[in-house]
């Protein structure tokens, strides 16, 4: 029988990754969008025609709205929770929007679950790495890691929000029994990443900066803070990991991630060696205005449990990922 998903967060980097993937699955998409005064659907126009794809308008931070949906469409049998305020340094500067956006708006698709009584349903929410913030594990040979045992200490807005849903979700599960599943994603890229997220700012820049012909008057590229680590995989892999946790007999939370760390000078000089150039330092400068009020230093996951429980498997390397964006950012 054919599958349906609603999926909040459609216009979304991995709402669109997810969309493709259900698709491919024979799945029928409701996917949620909130109402823009520009088109917000650049990143779904190729599945705009499909049949099996219904585009909707909500806004997750409204409870009413949120009922409306579930209510129509309350056969389905998975909602993927991702949208979100996600970007960490604007949290700082709309702490009240993020939130109602990216706390409260998970809430409000949980209970709404609870009170129409849709027990078959089985729920995602898109949780993050951020949530440790500053804290981390360390194995015996003292590399430090984060897994699902390591405790949150959030460092943003964003990230204390996002633990807010996270443990909205536990609760939920264990509360009332829902299959309500969070997959704790570290940081996921590629080709359809906003392009105010350090990787695609980089790539971005690269792209127009060889459009220009290199051009000496071409604006220089401007970062903050480049000694942060990141553990960075590819957006399309990780969606399949959502889909999986859902098609779980009993839900749970995962860690999703590489297993690799790297800083942005390590990304920058990857990006830049891929156009021949080693040396990059005069072409960047570092703006005080990208630096955050309190910063995440250290990020590696262990993704042990998602590859022997759900027999989840990385298919992009950090140098597959950086490759493909500077290759499209050329290219496009
Ligand atoms: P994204 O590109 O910023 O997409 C966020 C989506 O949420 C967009 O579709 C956005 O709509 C939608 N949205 C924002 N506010 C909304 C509202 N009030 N009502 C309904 N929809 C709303 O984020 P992403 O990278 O795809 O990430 C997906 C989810 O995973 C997010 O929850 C994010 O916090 C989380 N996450 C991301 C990463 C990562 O590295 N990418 C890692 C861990 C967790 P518009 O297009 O209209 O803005
Ligand atoms: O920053 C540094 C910045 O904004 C990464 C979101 O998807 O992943 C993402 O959050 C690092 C930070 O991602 C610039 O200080 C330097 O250390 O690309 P980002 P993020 O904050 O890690 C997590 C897992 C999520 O859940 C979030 O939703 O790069 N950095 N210079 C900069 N960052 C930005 N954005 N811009 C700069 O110019």
């Amino acid at each position: 029988m054919t599958k349906k998903a609603i999926v909040f967060g459609i216009t979304g980097q991995d709402g669109s990754h997810l969309a493709d993937l259900l698709l491919s699955k024979e799945y029928e998409v409701i996917g949620v969008s909130r109402r823009a005064s520009t088109d917000n659907t650049g990143r779904i126009k190729h599945i705009l025609q499909n049949s099996k794809f219904l585009l909707v308008q909500g806004d997750i931070t409204d409870a009413h709205s949120v009922a409306n949906i579930l209510k129509e469409h309350d056969d389905v049998d998975e909602i993927y929770n991702l949208a979100a305020q996600s970007h960490v340094a604007v949290s700082f500067k709309q702490p009240g929007l993020t939130w109602d956006i990216t706390g409260k708006g998970c809430l409000n698709i949980l209970q709404s679950i609870e009170d129409l009584g849709m027990k078959n349903v089985r729920f995602y929410q898109a949780s993050s790495s951020e949530m440790y913030g500053k804290n981390y594990d360390t194995d015996r040979e003292q590399n430090k890691f984060q897994n699902e045992h390591t405790k949150f200490l959030p460092q943003s807005p964003y990230a204390i929000a996002k633990c807010a849903a996270h443990h909205m979700t536990r609760l939920f599960r264990e509360a009332y029994g829902a299959h309500a599943s969070a997959g704790i994603l570290f940081n996921h890229e590629g080709e359809r990443r906003g392009e105010t997220f350090v990787t695609r700012k980089i790539t971005k820049w690269i792209g127009d900066f060889e459009k220009s012909g290199r051009d000496p008057e071409f604006p220089k590229l401007r970062l903050g803070n480049l000694e942060a680590f990141r553990d960075w995989g590819y957006a399309g892999d990780y969606v399949e990991a959502m889909w999986m946790m859902l098609q779980q007999d009993s839900p749970d939370d995962y860690v999703i991630c590489t297993g690799e760390t790297h800083t942005i000078r390590e990304f920058l000089d990857v990006a830049f060696k891929h156009i021949g150039i080693d040396d990059w330092s005069n072409l960047v400068v570092q703006d005080p205005e990208f630096y955050r009020p309190a910063e995440v230093d250290y990020l590696r996951g262990d993704n042990t449990k998602a590859r022997t429980k759900l027999g989840w498997e990385l298919k992009h390397s950090f140098e597959d990922l950086v490759r493909k964006m500077v290759k499209h950012d050329i290219e496009n």
